[in-house]
């Protein structure tokens, strides 16, 4: 038996315990001991089986990591078929999370009993992958094909007081593993035979017709726009219940292992270990701690300073909210009220909750409210003059030991940090817009940012349920920066001749949740407007690159907030409509600019912004701004919506091959002459050298 997993007799009962840290996931190993476990029981005079797990967590599924590699047997499937033939009742004891195979570990038992605070769920969809160890033919069969087919295709998990009103499991447990669990062992032998086999059981063949199916997979079409493994869970269901049990696992195994090739899977399992690997800083001091954070302050109670402080009170930590005068802050706190009165409105948290959470953000007019918070995050106005007054300020009043930190999307920490005597206190925290929603936490580190206060910063992201990405100084600092690029294609296809109808298809077939120019209407075209305001014309560029989006705000078209900007919006139901009168402005500013316009491809237009996005993540990451390319990856999917089914921008690119990405950047920088097509040195270098994105990324960090 290996060490991964160990077979012992309690009286009557054996006693099978998995012990894989950090998940007990089903590596090869555990497999194979669990299988030899269960045999060993099979010839002892056991009168029950229990399978528990060590550490914190019942087993959260397959080993992720040893996807794309040979399965060695035996599969999981063999296992649980092993479990589930056992000629003695086998209970699955669950705590922490019993997740994809884990579950259907779980599921191949006879009973399954769980503490309260356990959660169980099949959240294969969610790695592009499907239930592939019985789960789709056993959980239609023990809870009726609807419950079961929104639980595979949400990959929600599930509480375990909710499991057992589903008839997941049989039992909640009062008292602690795993003595509760031999008790109930204990009542299964009572229960005597037949053992409930899920397998035996049958589907109701009138539950669910061919148009409920059809009706279903139309529904997946909207909500799980362009994925695929939604719709081959449908197929594995509907074969469930045409076909007998093991057909149906063996069309189960055959859509599994086609799933488990495909490239959505291959981008998703990348993005599962790229948000783990975001908040690891790899040349921080091994040694440092993370500094004590118990009480926040946030100076601005606009939408930003409104939306951080409930991020930070939905993590239960007090929060001091920080305005100039009483109005404002009156405003600020009304804000984060209504918002929090939305989310119980649309039941997504208690009143109860809600009031708690509210309860811990109060307001102030008067700095000195913050002197003895751990961390001030600044949120006010765009303007270095602005900065300048706030942190010489805080430098005063702040504590010792006191973290600084600018919620700027755009200006030079560097400089910002100067106006302080502590600039190892001070870092960026860039939040996203709503910051109470939005996962992603950009983490800017100056020249002088002490290494415990970024320890304490990647931490405290994960603390309010964030995404941490590192990134160093520079104008936009990730994510912005190369939506400069992205932004200057959108205004560049648009005035050479392509509408922004097109424009916005070409990215939301592609998967992004809203193209360029209808975000750029959501988000407001005077923020755009006011940020080039303040650059000289050397910084802002060619001017084809935004002359148009200058000329509909010099006419009033902010966007979705004045009814009209790329698009014009329906005053009661805000759907958005093509309007003529941009057509003009674009032919009008093509003209004064000296552009002949013509027709584009989709797939032009596709190229031209990504790449936009792709070349500029290699500057990023030869300049050391970003550690990693995965975490431009992360950047971009919980920031940006690009769609994760694509693993994020330097993930596609490594999939679409560097040498084609090179190749087509030269072509574009022939076809335009725009010198800002010129392949970023690091592509070029791995490209003549043959290496791959992986390679280098390994070697550097
Ligand atoms: N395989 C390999 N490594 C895993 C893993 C897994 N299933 N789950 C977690 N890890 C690693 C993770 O990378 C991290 O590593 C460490 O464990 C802690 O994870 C046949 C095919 C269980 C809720 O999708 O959702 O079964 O960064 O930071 O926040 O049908 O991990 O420390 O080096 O996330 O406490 C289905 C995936 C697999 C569940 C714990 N299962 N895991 O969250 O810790 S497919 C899942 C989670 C499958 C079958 C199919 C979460 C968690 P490192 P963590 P956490």
């Amino acid at each position: 038996m290996s060490m991964l997993v160990s077979y012992h007799r309690i009286d009557e009962l054996g006693v099978i315990t998995i012990n894989n840290p950090p998940v007990n996931a089903l590596s090869h190993g555990v497999r194979q001991g669990i299988f030899e476990a269960v045999a060993q029981a099979q010839d002892d005079d056991s009168k029950a089986v229990v399978i528990l797990c060590e550490g914190r967590t019942f087993v959260a599924g397959a080993d992720i990591s040893e996807f794309g590699k040979p399965i060695q047997e035996p599969s999981l499937p063999q296992v649980n078929a092993a479990i589930e033939s056992s000629a003695k009742p086998v209970i699955a004891a669950i705590h922490g999370n019993a997740l994809g195979g884990g579950f259907e570990l779980a599921l191949s038992c006879h009973y399954r009993c769980a503490v309260p605070s356990a959660f169980v769920g099949l959240p294969e969809v969610t790695l592009g992958l499907l239930p592939g160890a019985g789960g789709t033919q056993r959980v239609p069969r023990l809870i009726g094909v609807k419950p079961a087919l929104d639980m595979m295709t949400s990959g929600q998990k599930i509480s375990a007081d909710t499991a057992l009103t589903m008839g997941l499991i049989d039992r909640v447990l009062d008292d602690p593993l795993p003595e509760a669990a031999f008790a109930f062992a204990r009542d299964c032998i009572v229960e005597g035979s037949p053992l409930p086999r899920i397998r035996d059981n049958q589907i109701p063949p009138d539950s669910f017709s061919s148009e409920d199916f059809a009706a279903y997979r139309n529904m997946l079409k909207k909500r799980k726009r362009g994925q695929e493994a939604p719709q081959s869970i449908v197929d594995c269901v509907e074969v469930a219940m045409a076909k007998p049990f093991e057909e149906g696992l063996t069309f189960e195994r055959s859509r599994f292992v086609e799933r488990a090739q495909s490239g959505q899977s291959a981008a998703l399992r990348h993005v599962f270990f790229a948000e783990r690997q975001a908040p690891k800083v790899s040349d921080l001091d091994k040694t440092v701690s993370p500094r004590a954070i118990q009480r926040v302050g946030i100076i601005g109670a606009g939408t930003m300073g409104g939306g951080i402080a409930m991020a930070f009170a939905n993590a239960g930590v007090p929060v001091t909210l920080l305005e100039l005068n009483q109005e404002g802050l009156d405003r600020g706190m009304a804000l984060v009220a209504r918002n929090y009165g939305m989310t119980v409105r649309k039941g997504k948290l208690s009143q109860q909750e809600a009031e708690a959470r509210q309860a811990l953000i109060d307001g102030s007019t008067d700095y000195q409210a913050l002197a003895s918070v751990d961390l001030v995050i600044e949120a006010v106005f765009e303007s270095m003059d602005v900065k300048k007054q706030v942190f010489s300020r805080l430098d005063e009043v702040c504590k010792p030991g006191a973290i600084l930190a600018s919620n700027t999307s755009y200006l030079d920490i560097n400089e910002i940090a100067a106006f302080t005597s502590r600039p190892q206190d001070v870092v960026g925290l860039h939040f996203f817009s709503p910051a109470n929603v939005m996962r992603l936490l950009e983490v800017v580190r100056t020249d002088q940012t002490a290494d415990d206060v970024i320890a304490t910063a990647m931490a405290l992201g994960k603390r309010i349920s964030k995404v941490p990405v590192l990134s160093g100084v520079c104008y936009g600092f990730i994510g912005n920066r190369m939506l400069r690029q992205y932004a200057r294609e959108a205004q560049l296809c648009m005035i050479e001749g392509a509408e922004p109808e097109q424009i916005d298809r070409a990215l939301t077939d592609f998967g992004m949740a809203m193209g360029p120019l209808a975000v750029g209407d959501l988000a407001g075209l005077d923020i755009g407007y006011k940020a080039r305001q303040a650059l000289t014309d050397d910084q802002k560029g060619d001017p084809r690159s935004y002359c148009i989006a200058d000329a509909l705000v010099e006419m009033g078209r902010l966007g979705q907030k004045t009814g009209a900007g790329y698009y014009k919006y329906d005053p009661e139901t805000r759907a958005r409509t093509s309007d003529p009168a941009v057509l003009e402005v674009i032919e009008a500013q093509a003209r004064k600019h000296g552009v002949v316009r013509r027709s584009f491809t989709d797939g032009e237009i596709l190229d031209r912004h990504l790449l936009a996005l792709v070349n500029e993540g290699f500057r990023i990451l030869e300049e050391g701004i970003a550690q990693r390319p995965s975490d431009i990856d992360v950047v971009y999917l919980c920031g940006y919506g690009f769609p994760s089914y694509r693993g994020g921008p330097m993930f596609y690119a490594a999939h679409r091959g560097l040498r084609d990405v090179y190749e087509r950047l030269l072509a574009l920088q022939k076809q335009t002459g725009e010198a800002h097509w010129a392949p970023a040195s690091l592509l070029e270098t791995l490209v003549l050298n043959g290496q791959s994105l992986d390679d280098w990324a390994q070697t550097t960090n």
